[in-house]
């Protein structure tokens, strides 16, 4: 199917001289302090090809992991951006084509968040998703008429729209560490249901839940040349009858993978570890037996767990973060996450702390959810800059981030050798870090 759709691509361009060159760049961000760095394929853009017109000649360059070519020839640049610390590099990336005479459309989800600033650096700012939107956009460029906004928020297109994404323009050997090739990102449905206090989701996608067909899951599914997955759908528990099915189609696939949350019961649980869960990102928020039973019932179905640790809501004192990192000691976390709490626009915290004139920073590089940009209500905020910087250290302190990672992969690699699916180490890459050369401790073998 993908290589049907690649020939028909190349002969349009062959054939067509009308083709368009359209340079898609994902800015670099600057990674946590502290954590393992590791570049993971970027979803957004790939997806968002996938919604081109055929005659829409794509080169992707992820500035995580290589430089941009700002003076190589294209007729339009887009730019694809998914943080809010994300944005800022964006605009200066637009300003550079902007100077060479180049029209620069944006995307993704940090535009959305941040519109308005934008438009101030870009010939057109789109809102929203992308599918069967393209076509008119391009039309418009052809025709000379590219509107300044494209704004389709609140308008979700047809969930069977999303085609498979566009992997086969990642340059691969860039998302291998020392040989090992990092997970691929895969979604099966977008939006969610819920709407919590810190989180954007809820504008972006519309609080309706909205699966993919089935089949196109599969054939997305199908095309991916990697047996390691993070699905990155905002939380797998969302419909009981859906989550089962998607777990007994992907079965088969024998693929490893990531998610965030799974429905808490016990066929569901079974059936997704049979599907190939490998572990999941889940919130801890209070010390209650019931996140002990709930981490404790992920583990018994032989599910890791990364848990998420939000550190600075209004109700948390100094004592109480002190008392949740001591707890997560003793609950038996594979590996863990802090952030700390974070007003990112368009969410219900942004509203309440802009209303309460608590926030102090509003330099969206500093918005990673690793830096303190708002005042807390029971503790400064420099305080609850030197709680996160402790949790970190305190739930490492035994050991470290890396050993810890290196544990769940050990345990994946044993699973895929049970299983006959087991790739090897790429020798060529050995020396290798996303792209960059490294050289290997002799233990690592
Ligand atoms: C994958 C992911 C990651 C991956 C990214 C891997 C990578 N290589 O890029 C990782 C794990 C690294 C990550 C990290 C973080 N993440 Co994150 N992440 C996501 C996640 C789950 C999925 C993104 C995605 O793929 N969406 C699906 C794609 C298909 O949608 P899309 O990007 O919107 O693309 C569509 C349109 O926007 C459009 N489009 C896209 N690009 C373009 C370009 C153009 C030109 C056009 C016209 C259109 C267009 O077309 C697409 C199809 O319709 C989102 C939540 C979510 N479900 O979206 C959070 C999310 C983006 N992350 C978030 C956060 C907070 C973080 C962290 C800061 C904190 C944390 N620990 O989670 C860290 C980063 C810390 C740091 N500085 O290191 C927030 C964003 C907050 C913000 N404003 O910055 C989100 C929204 C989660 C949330 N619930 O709040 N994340
Ligand atoms: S935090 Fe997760 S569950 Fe809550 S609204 Fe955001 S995406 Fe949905």
């Amino acid at each position: 199917m993908l290589h049907e759709r690649i020939n028909i691509v190349y002969l349009r361009l062959v054939v067509n001289e009308n083709f368009m060159k359209f340079k898609l760049i994902y800015p670099k961000w600057v990674k946590l302090k502290g954590q393992t760095t590791f570049n993971l394929p970027p979803h957004g853009p790939v997806v968002f090809a996938a919604a081109l017109p055929d005659d829409v000649h794509i080169s992707f360059t992820d500035e995580n992991v290589e430089d941009i070519d700002f003076d190589g020839e294209c007729d339009m640049v887009g730019i694809s951006t998914m943080l809010s610390t994300q944005i800022r590099r964006g605009w200066e990336i637009a300003d550079e084509f902007r100077k060479r005479g180049k029209q620069v459309i944006f995307g993704g989800i940090s535009t959305m968040l941040h519109a308005e600033e934008t438009m101030q650096h870009a010939d057109s700012v789109f809102l929203g998703e992308a599918e069967g939107r393209m076509e008119e956009v391009m039309a418009d460029w052809r025709g000379g008429r590219l509107k300044k906004v494209y704004n389709f928020m609140g308008k979700q297109p047809a969930i069977g729209a999303i085609g498979p994404a566009r992997r086969d323009l990642y340059k691969r050997e860039m998302y291998n560490h020392k040989g090992v090739q990092m997970v691929d990102l895969f979604h099966a449905s977008r939006g969610c249901r819920f709407s919590c206090y810190p989180c954007a989701v809820s504008y972006l996608g519309g609080r309706i839940f909205r699966p993919r067909p089935m089949d196109k899951v599969i054939e997305d599914l199908a095309s991916i040349d990697n047996n390691r997955l993070f699905i990155v759908d905002n939380s797998l528990a969302q419909n009981r009858e859906w989550e089962m099915e998607l777990f007994r189609e992907m079965r088969p696939f024998k693929k490893k993978w990531i998610s965030h949350t799974i429905e808490d019961d016990p066929k569901v649980l079974d059936m997704a570890a049979q599907a190939g869960a490998w572990y999941v990102y889940q919130a801890v928020y209070d010390t209650s037996d019931y996140i002990r039973e709930r981490i404790k019932r992920y583990h018994d179905h032989g599910i890791a767990v990364e848990g998420t640790v939000l550190l600075g809501l209004d109700n948390q004192s100094e004592d109480d973060v002190k008392r949740l990192i001591d707890f997560l000691l003793t609950i038996d976390l594979d590996l863990a996450e802090f952030t700390v709490m974070t007003p990112f626009p368009h969410t219900k915290a942004y509203d309440d702390l802009m209303r309460q004139g608590r926030i102090f920073d509003f330099d969206w590089n500093h918005y990673n959810a690793g830096q303190v940009v708002f005042h807390p209500k029971q503790m400064s905020a420099g305080r609850l800059q030197e709680l996160y910087e402790y949790a970190w250290d305190t739930f490492y302190r035994d050991e470290t981030q890396e050993s810890k990672m290196m544990r769940l992969f050990t345990r994946v690699v044993m699973r895929e050798m049970e299983e006959g699916t087991y790739r090897p180490r790429d020798r060529r890459l050995i020396n290798k870090s996303f792209g960059k050369d490294v050289t290997r401790a002799v233990s690592e073998n």
